[in-house]
């Protein structure tokens, strides 16, 4: 059931692009006075790739913009589980537009990973599952 479990979370970016401009051509937003940051691709990995009870994870978030990797984010991860507590760790950049934090899960099942992801331009927080196995 685990065995390949990348978790995979890309924003909505056609909804994202509601506003008229967004949908054109980069270029074209030179005619604008003020250019719309770009949304953020927000990634999650796990190493191992299959998580197990008690055994330390990392995680491992992937932030960009468009094809660029976003070196200079703020990435927090709030974990929890159903109603449980909720824990929150931050990341640390690896400069590479990955942002890697340890933890270790205390039982098995769906967490739900939330990642906080701050640029000078932009706040996202995309939640995506990460399944534990015992
Ligand atoms: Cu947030």
């Amino acid at each position: 059931m685990n065995r390949t479990i990348v978790y995979i979370l890309t924003l909505g970016l056609a909804a994202a692009l509601t506003t008229g401009c967004g949908a054109q051509p980069k270029d074209e937003h030179m005619n604008h006075k003020a250019v719309q940051p770009q949304k953020l691709t927000i990634t999650l990995q796990t190493e191992p790739e299959a998580p197990r009870v008690g055994e330390k994870t990392e995680l491992i978030a992937s932030v960009k913009a468009g094809e660029e990797p976003v070196t200079d984010a703020d990435v927090e991860l709030e974990i929890w589980q159903g109603d449980g507590p909720h824990e929150t760790v931050q990341a640390t950049a690896a400069g590479d537009g990955s942002y890697k934090a340890a933890t270790q899960f205390a039982k098995g099942g769906r967490y739900e990973v939330q990642i906080h992801t701050t640029t000078s331009e932009l706040h996202q927080m995309p939640t995506v599952t990460v399944e534990v196995s015992e």
